[in-house]
């Protein structure tokens, strides 16, 4: 007993503040729970600075991208691999937009809010395919 209690002193010592820190899974799927194709599920999340969204490559064919305008000004650009499962966290506050590059078109999109923020004016003023347009607004709704 004693044991167990210094040995979690130990560790949360150990990772200090990152033990606060959050993982997001975002399954990349051919078809989402509500019957809609091409998803990231789910499709809006609500992160803090410092946390981490994993990207599980559930269904082939996907990958999760920033979108180029999409990202908080001094963020840097992700980009993971089609078929990969892939990581990254998210340090500066803003909203991000992610696409899967091949099914762009078809709308796969999400969006990911860092932070307690509001999504610029700019947001979806580039070329951006209707499909995709349309689930952009529907995730901004949650903000
Ligand atoms: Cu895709």
């Amino acid at each position: 007993m004693i044991r167990t209690l210094a040995t979690g002193l130990a560790l949360a010592a150990l990772l200090g503040g990152a033990a606060f820190a959050e993982t997001f899974e975002v399954k990349m799927l051919n078809k989402g729970e509500d019957g809609e194709r091409m998803v990231f599920e789910p499709s809006f999340i609500q992160a803090a600075p410092g946390d981490t969204i994993k990207f599980l490559a559930t269904d082939k064919g996907h990958n999760a991208e920033s979108n180029d305008g999409m990202i908080p000004e001094g963020a840097e650009g992700f980009s993971g691999k089609i078929n990969e499962e892939y990581e990254v966290t998210l340090d500066v506050e803003g909203v991000y937009g992610v696409i899967c590059k091949p099914h762009y078109a078809m709308g796969m999109v999400m969006t990911i809010a860092v932070g307690d923020v509001e999504a610029p004016d700019t947001f979806l003023e580039g070329r951006v395919p209707r499909k995709a347009s349309e689930r952009f607004e529907t995730q901004l709704d949650n903000l």
